[in-house]
């Protein structure tokens, strides 16, 4: 070890713990550790003398020059810790710091009401023994029109205005879409709802929006009546406003329903007395619905002497509107956080 040049070593690991401790902020400590330990510093250019020394000298070498970096590294962190703590002190003890000021208050989150009345309805389907299931945004002509027996010249197509992609899909108009995709990925008997945003090429106003949100329902068995239609309907608007809601039926035409129902709901609102929700008549248009045609039934493989069908159609974002008093759609998907943070709660109370 005598013939190692070892003093020089010994001499920079002294001046490199002097200057450790004789730093006074943490960034003449981090010039410190660069000048002996960066890269390019003082004690690792020690390494580069490896290849003047012996061979047999090499490993003694070596490792002095990193037990020598192990050492100046162990006092840096030492150094850094206390300069550290040093500062923290200092800041509380600095005249302008108060601790009896308030801090700063993290704001609570809040559900949409989109997503309190889509759990809401989730809860009450599935308590009736229906899947809940999600379904694709973009979708094809066939899924949307064709196997609802909207064929292409059908002036049924132009009720919903489309937008159309590129590439022949399009975004659908209606879950309604879902229905055929549900019988043939489903045996007979079952109930489904599928609840998701459609889209319509049209203008807006307080009640019409180019995107919006639908539940499409469905209960497929071998016998189903108008009457079970109808009382689930109303079950499901007393479960989602807690009372007894006013509501009419009338005919509507579907082509994939046979007959059709319109059930409109008194305008909450203004409450039956006339507004731009319900364009003053009173009453707004939520829940179209009907027993499957034949063809849909066909279309989704089954044969409609075996098996019969109920479907409707729910406008949810007009249902929110209704459940909420909510005087123009537009809020809904206006992005405006002042506005949903107004409800509360998480739809399942
Ligand atoms: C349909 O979309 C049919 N698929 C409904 C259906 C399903 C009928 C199953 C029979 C059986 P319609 O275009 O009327 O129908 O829309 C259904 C509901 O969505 C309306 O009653 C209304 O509440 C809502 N709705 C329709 N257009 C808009 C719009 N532009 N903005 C907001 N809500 C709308």
């Amino acid at each position: 070890m005598a013939t190692l040049p070892v003093d020089e070593l010994f001499e920079l690991e002294a001046s490199a713990l002097e200057a450790t401790d004789a730093a006074g902020e943490l960034e003449s400590l981090a010039e410190v550790e660069r000048e002996y330990l960066g890269k390019k510093g003082s004690i690792r250019r020690q390494m580069r003398r490896l290849g003047q020394l012996d061979q047999s000298d090499r490993p003694a070498f070596g490792k002095a020059v990193n037990d020598v970096a192990t050492r100046v590294e162990a006092r840096l962190t030492e150094r850094r810790a206390s300069l550290k703590a040093a500062e923290r002190e200092a800041a509380l003890e600095a005249p302008n710091f108060d601790p009896t000021l308030p801090g700063i208050t993290v704001g609570q989150g809040a559900l949409h009401p989109l997503t309190l009345i889509d759990w809401r309805l989730d809860e009450i389907f599935r308590s009736m023994g229906f899947y809940v299931l999600d379904y694709p945004e973009v979708d094809s002509e066939y899924f949307n029109f064709e196997g609802l027996n909207i064929p292409a010249d059908h002036p049924a197509r132009d009720m919903q205005d489309t937008f159309w992609l590129t590439n022949g899909q399009l975004l659908r108009t209606h879950t309604s879409a879902g229905q055929v995709r549900t019988m043939r990925e489903f045996a007979p008997p079952f109930k489904a709802i599928f609840p998701g945003r459609v889209f319509r090429y049209e203008s807006t106003d307080a009640s019409h929006d180019h995107t919006f949100h639908q539940v499409e329902g469905i209960y497929i068995d071998r016998e189903v009546s108008v009457a079970h239609l109808i009382s689930s309907m109303k079950t499901l608007l007393s479960e989602v406003f807690g009372r007894e809601v006013k509501v009419r039926l009338r005919p509507g035409y579907f082509p994939f329903v046979e007959p059709g129902f319109e059930l409109d709901i008194s305008c909450l609102v203004c409450g039956g007395d006339g507004c731009s929700v319900c364009k003053q008549s009173g009453w707004v248009e939520l829940l179209p619905c009907g027993l499957i045609h034949p063809n849909v039934l066909r279309a989704g493989g089954l044969d409609p002497d075996e098996w019969q069908g109920w479907a409707f159609g729910l406008g949810m974002s007009r249902l929110v509107m209704m459940r909420y008093q909510i005087e123009d759609i537009r809020h809904l998907l206006g992005g405006d956080v002042r506005f949903w943070s107004q409800f509360t709660g998480t739809g399942l109370e």
